[in-house]
Parts: structure tokens; sequence; C-alpha cells
């Protein structure tokens, strides 16, 4: 089992933002913005790489309804997915970190 699925199944608490039948969004417990929240589908898949496609369009609703919610959708936010090792990916069930409240920087490599 993930430690995300651990958190669905509400073994490990976290500080849920938003929640339907098949996606979940927390706050991340290393945030690297005023607001940064982890939206990730119930059912897990490893990574965006090897998420079905149809699920993203329910993941996508899902976003931007957490974006509401958090009243980022006028202002704007950064949506971000690490995938595997070279994409700094720690844990293995696919998340977006939804990351907002600040002008962002651009990511230095
Ligand atoms: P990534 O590096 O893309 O796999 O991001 C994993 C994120 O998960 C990272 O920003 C920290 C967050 N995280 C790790 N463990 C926990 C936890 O137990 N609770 C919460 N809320 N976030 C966690």
């Amino acid at each position: 089992m993930t430690l995300f699925e651990r958190i669905v199944a509400g073994e490990i608490p976290c500080n849920k933002v938003h929640e339907n039948s098949d996606f979940l969004a927390f706050h991340d417990i290393n945030p690297k913005a005023p607001i940064h929240v982890l939206a990730i589908p119930k059912k897990c898949a490893r990574s965006f790489q090897e998420v079905d496609p149809s699920w993203m369009g329910g993941m996508t609703s899902f976003i931007q309804e957490v974006a509401r919610k958090l009243g980022l959708d006028e202002a704007g936010y950064r949506v971000i997915t690490n995938i595997g090792y070279d994409g700094g990916q720690e844990v293995p069930h696919l998340h977006f970190h939804i990351l907002g409240g600040t002008r962002l920087a651009w990511v230095d490599l």
C-alpha cells in the first residue's frame, strides 16, 4: 500500500481540502508555497506515465474545483506532477501539486 493509499483509507491523517468518490485533495506536509495542496486519484496509478488517460478528464475537473475552493482560480496557480526518478517523484502514487498564494518563480535547473 502506498503512503497516499493509506491517507485515502484514513490510516494516516491529512488536512483535507476537497473530496469526491474518485479523488482527494489535501495540504502537502512540506509546503513549497503559501498554498501547496496535493490532488490524487483514490485508485492508485504509479505516476502520470502509467495513468489511464480516460481518468484525466475527471482529474482535471477536480483540480479546477480545488483551485476555486482555495481561491486560486482568479490570481493563478501552478500544477506540477513529478514522474519517476529523474522527475523527482518520491511517492509512487500519482499526485498533482497545486501551488499558489504568491507570484511563483520558475524552477531552477
Ligand atoms: P513528490 O516528490 O512529487 O513525490 O511529492 C510528494 C509530496 O508528498 C511531497 O511534497 C511531500 C508530501 N508528503 C509526503 N508524505 C506526506 C504525508 O504523510 N502527508 C502529506 N500531507 N504530505 C506528504
